[in-house]
C-alpha cells in the first residue's frame, strides 16, 4: 500500500501541472492523471500544491561561535526547518585548528544523531595542512563534495589567497565544489578597531566594518581564481551591487561561478534594522551585514535573470536575552537534547547570545534564525507579488540547491523514483510569523508580525508524515545522511 496525492498541483522547477502522484516507500513511483486509489492511502490535495521539500544548503546548527554556540541543533533546527516545508539541509564541518577533516566530520556526525530530516556536510578548511591537502579526495568517498573557505574571520576561521587557489585546485581535481564567505578580512579587521576607538561601539557600526566594497573585492578574487582554475565556485550569502557585478561579470566570461543570498538580505536593512534603539540591533548583526533598500532591487533582480542560482538562510542563531531568561527554560522544556547535555557538564552553565557584544559589535556573535521562514517569506514576497513564478520558487529553494550540491534527483523535484520528500503547500493558507509560534529555539524572530499567504500543511520526508498542521509527527533518528556526488552540474 502506498500514499496517494490527489488532484493537487504539481511544481517542479520546470512545469506546474494537475497530477496526482503516488508514493511507495520511500520514492515516488508514478505521477499522473487519475491514478487508481487501489488500496493506497488517500490525501486529497485539492486546492494544494506539491512541492518538493526544500534545501537549505547554508545552516550552522549547534556551531561554536563568536564566544558560544549557535542555539538550533539538529533536533530543534530540523523541527522548524520541516515546519517551514524544508526536508534537507546541508551544514558546515568545521575542520578544527590543528585537526583534520575527519576530525571535524565525526564531531559534526555525532552533533547529528537526532536528525529529523535528511542532512549532508560542507567542509569548511581552515588549516590546509600538506596532510589535510592529501586528505580531500577522501572526502569525496564519505559523500562529501564541497569545501568551503572563509575569506574573513581573521585569526579565526580565515584562510590565506594559496589556501584558496591550492584549494580550488585540488577540488577541481576531484570534482568538488569550492564555496566562499566572500568578504576582505583583512580590511575588517583593520576598520573595526578604528571604529571602536572612535567610539562607534553600537551595533549598527557592524556595517561600516565590513563595507559593500570588501564583499565585491572578495568575491572578485574568488571568481578570478575559479577562472583560472577552472574549479566550480558557489558564492554564499550574497549581500550586495558590488559582490553581484562580480558574479555577473564571471558568468559573462563563462567562468563556473554561482551564488546564492539568503532571505534575510532581501528584506532587512542596515539603517532600520541595525540602528534600532538600543542594543536591538544586535538581532539583526550577521556577516556580512544586512544593506539597503537598493541592494534589495539587486538581488530581486539578480533571482530573476539567473545570476544567483540559490536562496538559503545561513542559519545561525544566538539568544538575545533568553540564555539568561525564562527562555531557558521554555527550550528545555520543548526539546534541547543537547542543551541538557551542557546543563549536565556544569549546572551552572548559562549559554551567552548577543549580550556578548554590548558595548562592543565586533563581540556580537554573527547571526540570526531563518530556517522555519524561509519558504514561506520568499513565496509571500517572489510569488504572490509577482517577482517569480512558483516555477522560479521552486528552482531556487529546492532543484537548483540539489542539482549544485550532488543531490539531484534523488532531492529536489518530484519525479519517479526521486525520494518522496513532499511539501503540501496551501496557497491559501494565512500564517502570522511570530517568535510565539516558531519551532526555533529563538528568543526572537527578525519577521515578527509579518503576514504570509502560502505555508506548508503537511509535509512528508521520504515517504513518512512528518509534520500535520501544528503537529509533530517525525522523530529522532528519521534524518539520513545524503551522500552526494562529485562532478555536479554548474548552472
Ligand atoms: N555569518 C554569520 O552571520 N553567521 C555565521 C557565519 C557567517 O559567516
Ligand atoms: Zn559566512
Ligand atoms: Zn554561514
Amino acid at each position: 500500500m502506498g500514499i496517494l496525492f490527489k488532484n493537487g498541483t504539481v511544481i517542479t522547477a520546470s512545469d506546474m501541472v494537475q497530477a496526482d502522484v503516488l508514493v511507495e516507500g520511500e520514492v515516488v513511483t508514478l505521477i499522473g492523471k487519475n491514478i487508481d486509489a487501489g488500496g493506497h492511502e488517500v490525501v486529497n490535495c485539492k486546492g494544494k500544491y506539491l512541492l518538493p521539500g526544500g534545501i537549505d544548503v547554508h545552516t550552522h546548527l549547534e556551531l561554536p561561535f563568536g564566544g558560544t554556540v549557535s542555539n538550533d541543533d539538529f533536533d530543534s533546527g530540523h523541527k522548524a526547518a520541516a515546519f517551514g516545508g524544508t526536508t534537507a539541509h546541508i551544514d558546515f564541518v568545521i575542520q578544527p585548528k590543528g585537526g583534520s577533516f575527519h576530525d571535524g566530520l565525526r564531531t559534526w556526525r555525532e552533533k547529528a544523531r537526532p536528525a529529523q530530516i535528511d542532512y549532508g556536510f560542507h567542509m569548511a578548511v581552515t588549516d590546509l595542512r600538506p596532510e589535510v591537502m592529501d586528505e580531500i579526495p577522501s572526502l569525496v568517498d564519505e559523500g562529501v563534495t564541497s569545501l568551503k573557505l572563509f575569506m574573513a574571520y581573521k585569526n579565526v576561521f580565515q584562510i590565506d589567497d594559496t589556501t584558496l587557489f591550492k584549494t580550488m585546485q585540488k577540488a577541481a581535481e576531484n570534482g568538488m565544489i569550492v564555496m566562499v564567505h566572500a568578504e576582505n578580512g583583512d580590511v575588517e579587521a583593520t576598520l573595526t578597531p578604528s571604529l571602536l576607538a572612535a567610539g562607534k561601539t553600537d551595533p549598527k557600526w557592524h556595517a561600516a566594518s565590513r563595507p559593500p566594497e570588501i564583499e565585491g573585492e572578495a568575491t572578485n578574487r574568488a571568481v578570478m581564481m575559479s577562472g583560472l582554475t577552472g574549479c566550480p565556485l558557489y558564492v554564499v550569502h550574497m549581500t550586495c551591487e558590488p559582490a553581484i557585478e562580480a558574479l555577473r561579470r564571471g558568468r559573462a566570461q563563462g567562468y563556473p561561478v554561482m551564488g546564492e543570498s539568503c532571505t534575510q538580505y532581501f528584506f532587512l536593512t542596515a539603517e532600520k534594522h541595525l540602528g534600532a534603539p538600543g542594543f536591538e540591533g544586535a538581532k539583526y548583526v550577521c556577516s556580512p551585514p544586512i544593506r539597503t533598500p537598493h541592494d534589495h532591487k539587486v538581488l530581486w533582480q539578480a533571482v530573476r535573470d539567473g545570476t544567483l542560482q540559490a536562496v538559503s538562510t545561513d542559519h545561525c542563531n544566538f539568544w538575545f536575552e533568553g540564555g539568561k531568561g525564562p527562555w531557558r527554560e521554555w527550550a528545555q522544556a520543548n526539546n534541547g537534547s543537547n542543551w541538557v547535555a551542557y546543563e549536565q557538564q556544569d549546572p551552572s552553565y548559562r549559554r551567552p547570545g548577543k549580550e556578548l557584544g554590548m558595548g562592543n559589535f565586533a563581540k556580537i556573535p554573527n547571526g540570526m534564525p531563518g530556517l522555519e521562514e524561509r519558504m514561506m517569506v520568499m513565496w509571500e514576497h517572489g510569488v504572490n507579488q509577482g517577482r517569480i513564478s512558483p516555477m522560479r520558487f521552486v528552482e531556487l529553494m529546492c532543484t537548483n540547491p540539489a542539482k549544485i550540491f550532488g543531490m539531484y534527483p534523488k532531492k529536489g523535484t518530484i519525479a519517479v523514483g526521486s525520494d518522496a520528500d513532499i511539501a503540501v503547500w496551501d496557497p491559501n493558507k494565512r500564517h502570522t510569523l511570530s517568535v510565539s509560534n516558531t519551532h526555533m529555539r529563538t528568543d526572537y524572530i527578525v519577521y515578527e508580525g509579518w503576514k504570509v499567504k502560502g505555508k506548508p500543511v503537511q509535509v512528508y520526508l521520504r515517504g513518512k508524515k512528518i509534520v500535520d498542521g501544528d503537529q509533530w509527527l517525525g522523530c529522532n533518528g528519521d534524518g539520513q545522511f545524503v551522500p552526494r556526488k562529485p562532478y555536479a552540474p554548474v548552472l
